[in-house]
């Protein structure tokens, strides 16, 4: 208890977003954080949606590029190819397991959950050097993946301050703060300059 004490003086007059406070540690989160005068904003998102993705492995290459999941969250990774491929996950994070496996065509898809929260895990395959895909691990339920035009959208964020971080394979990281109003959809939007 002194520790969330401690945290929760610095939350005075904030808002507070606290996933997971239907019940347990997370519903005693947010009433610490209510009585030390923090607005705070629950959620029990199941997030059914974001907790797996599929990286296939068609005509050479990895497909899409780029997945993102919520932590905990899985990605399957499939062959449709005639040809034999391999799966091997980078992994900086030590709670996400780094994998080494051969894929046959049509072979069985390889889960591979992610425990820890890790921006850009590399995923390469060993026999085909150019084929490259990269995995994203949310810490929140709240992010995506930007689409071939760069648009993206994040729903049902609750009202409040917050930082969005942009990244990118070759640009790097921007992060940009965001004003969320109850109720009405915000637009946010950020240039990556060429190196
Ligand atoms: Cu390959």
């Amino acid at each position: 208890m002194s520790d969330f004490k401690r945290l929760s003086r610095s939350v005075k007059g904030l808002t507070v977003l606290v996933t997971g406070a239907a019940s347990g540690m997370g519903r005693a989160t947010a009433l610490v954080f209510a009585a030390e005068g923090a607005n705070v904003a629950v959620t029990d998102i199941t997030a059914e949606g974001t907790q797996a993705a599929t990286i296939d492995q068609k005509g050479c290459r990895f497909l899409p590029h780029v997945v993102a999941v919520y932590q905990g969250g899985s990605v399957s990774f499939t062959n449709s190819d005639p040809t034999m491929h391999n799966v091997h996950t980078m992994p900086v994070q030590v709670g996400n397991r780094s994998v080494d496996v051969s894929e046959g065509p049509g072979g069985k898809p390889e889960s591979v959950q992610f425990k820890d929260a890790e921006n850009m895990l590399p995923v390469r395959c060993n026999n085909h050097p150019w084929m490259n895909a990269f995995v994203n691990i949310s810490p929140t339920p709240f992010f995506a993946v930007t689409g071939t035009d760069g648009s993206f959208k994040i729903a049902g964020l609750p009202a409040g301050n917050y930082t969005i971080a942009f990244v990118h394979e070759k640009l790097g990281e921007q992060d940009l703060p965001v004003t969320i109003t109850a109720q009405k959809s915000t637009t946010i939007t950020t240039d990556f300059n060429k190196k």
